[in-house]
């Protein structure tokens, strides 16, 4: 178990590395790009890969990268295979382990992220003993099948004013509505698709990035 204590966690643009991504780079090639691009978080999403060993090793490569180059590097839904990979976190949804058997499992010095839909949740979040919430969606996506209606930026920044936990608004974020989302004073604003379906993916992260920067009250 790891207890020292928790990774700091960056604040701005919190990207995603993965196998349904569009692009034909390796994991450790799409972390390279983003950390070119400045990007200090970044979320491994593995949905397709058929061989857990292959998964874990191609996680272990990148979750190294990301560390190495100075960025924080979480795994989506798998706690075993962060704890394997050496993550500085984990991000679970609502069908992933439970928070608190997750944190018995990884201790204090991992992060763990949780999925909420709103403000109760977050505070859910907070006793079952997550560091930070990711919110969503914001806005529409494709990026994944969600049986819920976007939540809209007010509902983003009542939840940023009360939640007890750092926020990460997630859902369709983009160049055009980056402002507002900064202007609420999230944490973070996770993306997918602005990102990767960019034709250069890694500009478009540093355009994200000052956007932020730019927007984030001080
Ligand atoms: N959870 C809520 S929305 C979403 C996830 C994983 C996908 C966000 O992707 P995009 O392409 O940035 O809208
Ligand atoms: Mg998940």
């Amino acid at each position: 178990m790891n207890d020292k204590s928790p990774p700091h966690f960056p604040r701005g643009i919190y990207a995603f590395v993965g196998d349904t991504l569009k692009t034909k780079g390796s994991l450790v090639e799409q972390v390279e790009l983003l950390l070119a691009a400045g990007i200090k978080c970044l979320q491994i999403r593995l949905k397709a890969m058929v061989s857990e060993a292959y998964a874990l090793e191609q996680m272990v490569k990148a979750v190294e990268c990301a560390q190495a180059g100075g960025a924080l590097c979480l795994v989506n839904d798998r706690v075993d295979m962060a704890l394997l990979a050496c993550a500085s976190g984990v991000h679970l949804g609502e069908e992933d382990m439970p928070v608190p058997v997750a944190r018995r499992l990884l201790g204090r010095g991992v992060l763990i992220g949780k999925t909420v839909r709103s403000l109760e949740q977050a505070q859910l979040a907070k006793e079952e003993g997550a560091d930070y919430v990711g919110l969503g969606p914001i806005f529409a996506t494709r990026s994944k099948f969600l049986p819920i209606a976007a939540l809209g930026v007010e509902v983003l920044g009542q939840v940023v004013k009360h939640s007890p936990l750092p926020v990460v608004a997630i859902g369709g974020i983009s160049v055009s509505n980056m402002a507002e989302v900064a202007g609420t004073g999230v944490h973070a604003a996770a993306v997918i698709s602005e990102i990767w379906q960019a034709a250069k993916p890694g500009q478009r992260a540093l355009e994200l990035q000052g956007l932020f920067a730019k927007a984030m009250p001080s």
